[in-house]
């Protein structure tokens, strides 16, 4: 597998329609159940709305990352050590960034994300925030394996991977997407990993349907921008958003359910929706000490510091890269 450098990340077609958002719909709109894979909440409203969840009093996992960061600068710095090339999977226009690039006096950041803009963005933003610090932004899909530029070659890499984005991901895709991240950082290197953990369904649940129903608005934005971009007819009234615990998963999962039997077109294709069905939309899987361990190894990385919040919610994780050997 070659690195990814340098490609279109978005491919329009004349009409200017993202052809991976059609195709994802229409394949995920066949299936059943149906699904479709929740990068796609990300348009510009849609991150709006994720920044607006990130400040409900129900949505404690970013504030409790937060807090974790700032409670724990001196042991951050004592178990990466200075001099790390920080190496973030999808740059955060986040408080995050800053505070662990200001804990531990790293050598330089790389941002990377799909989103270029956003991308150039949150680099000038960071840059500024620390003069001297060199920033060399790549505009990749973290996915696949990452050619990191040359400037940060011979140094030692952090790979920060914060927000349990890894949660959104089913264990096998985790798995690959953890192999990845090796391959890109080398051997050597160290990650350091958010995961929300397993705790009362009933506070899981209200942090994935708040009161305000910001969520429920994020997750109905998705119809919206079917509608909007791949001229879709979804009547979105006939939507309700849902969020349910999966106990044998360890997930919290968000489906659009219909109220009433619903037609509708997408791209000129016709779908069909029976009352009470739902087109799944997001995992959002929860780990404990020991799932989060394992997922790390079946991944190439072994587990070495792990800080958690004051209420025990939320865990930041340190890994290193597993060296290989035969035997045992
Ligand atoms: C950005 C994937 C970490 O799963 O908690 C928040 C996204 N979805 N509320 C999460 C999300 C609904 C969030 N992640």
């Amino acid at each position: 597998m070659s690195p990814t450098k340098g490609i279109a990340l978005v491919d329009l077609d004349e009409q200017g329609v993202d052809r991976a958002f059609r195709a994802d719909v229409l394949t995920g709109l066949r299936q059943t159940p149906k699904a479709i894979p929740a990068r796609w909440f990300y348009d510009d409203a849609g991150s709006a709305l994720f920044e607006d969840i990130t400040r409900l009093p129900e949505y404690y996992p970013t504030r409790a990352e937060t807090t974790i960061l700032q409670a724990n600068g001196t042991e951050f710095a004592e178990a990466i050590g200075p001099g790390k090339a920080v190496v973030e999977f999808g740059s955060g226009s986040s408080v995050k960034t800053p505070l662990l690039l200001r804990a531990i006096e790293p050598a330089a950041y790389v941002p990377l994300d799909i989103a270029g803009d956003f991308l150039r963005a949150a680099a000038a933003d960071l840059a500024a925030k620390f003069p001297g610090l060199p920033v060399h932004p790549v505009e990749a899909d973290f996915m696949r394996e990452v050619a990191l530029p040359p400037q940060v070659d011979g140094l030692p890499k952090l790979g920060f991977f914060p927000g349990s984005t890894i949660g959104n991901m089913v264990p096998r895709t985790a798995v690959d997407l953890l192999r990845t991240m090796r391959l890109t950082l080398g051997q050597g290197s160290k990650l350091l990993i958010g995961m929300d953990l397993v705790k009362d369904p009933a506070v899981l649940v209200a942090a994935y349907d708040d009161a305000a129903g910001t969520t429920a608005a994020f997750n109905l934005n998705l119809a919206h921008r079917i509608n909007r971009e791949l001229g879709g007819t979804i009547p979105v009234q006939g939507l309700r958003h849902a969020a349910r615990w999966n106990d044998d998963l360890a997930r919290i999962e968000m489906h659009l359910e219909a109220t009433r039997d619903l037609a509708f077109e997408v791209s000129g294709e016709r779908f069909t929706l029976a009352e009470g069905e739902t087109i799944h939309t997001e995992n959002s899987h929860k780990f404990t000490r020991r799932s989060g361990n394992t997922l790390l190894l079946a991944g190439g990385w072994t587990p070495i510091r792990r800080w958690l919040d004051s209420h025990r919610r939320f865990a930041l994780i340190l890994a290193r890269a597993t060296e290989h050997r035969d035997a045992p």
